[in-house]
């Protein structure tokens, strides 16, 4: 398990090591605000109880959001948010021949009472899902709001690299 910067307060879980290189990107857009995260690779279907263990105890490690990447069949997301009450975000990544439309789909569709939010595919979405774990976060902490303010007004969106 990878630690960035401190106790972490966003905990990203990618389903295989051959995810990292997109997950990644969340990490650098966490450390640009200050956020510490962990990062680790889990999966639903290959360790299914090291899964569980880590979604259940995330809360009681300090851990405000999740955000899960993963391509295929992708129901990593899915089985976090099965296993603890933190706010999921869900990375659907272009891994398979269907290049990310499975992963979205999976990702996407929770029935009601097991949320997922579901972000774009690939980079962008991993992007996205820690800029939004920064807004929610920010919420309740108002040094990290002062911050998202300061780089709201320093540093307009860019666009996409990729
Ligand atoms: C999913 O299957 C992973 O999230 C990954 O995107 C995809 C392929 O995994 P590997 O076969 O490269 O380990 O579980």
């Amino acid at each position: 398990m990878a630690t960035r910067a401190g106790k972490p307060r966003v905990g990203i879980a990618m389903g295989s090591e051959s995810d990292r290189a997109v997950m990644e990107e969340a990490g650098k857009v966490l450390a640009e605000f200050g956020v510490p995260y962990e990062i680790v690779v889990r999966s639903a279907h290959r360790t299914p109880d090291a899964t569980r263990t880590w979604a259940r105890s995330a809360q009681r490690r300090g851990i405000e959001v999740l955000i899960a990447g993963a391509g295929g069949a992708a129901h990593l997301a899915g089985a976090l948010a099965a296993h603890s009450s933190l706010p999921v975000l869900g990375v659907p990544l272009a891994t398979s021949p269907l290049g990310g439309f499975d992963a979205l789909l999976a990702t996407v569709q929770m029935p009601p009472g097991v949320p997922v939010g579901t972000l774009g595919v690939g980079s962008w979405g991993a992007r996205n899902a820690a800029h939004l774990a920064v807004r929610m976060l920010a919420v309740s902490d108002p040094a990290l709001a002062r911050r998202l303010e300061m780089r709201r007004a320093s540093k307009p969106a860019r666009g996409a690299r990729k």
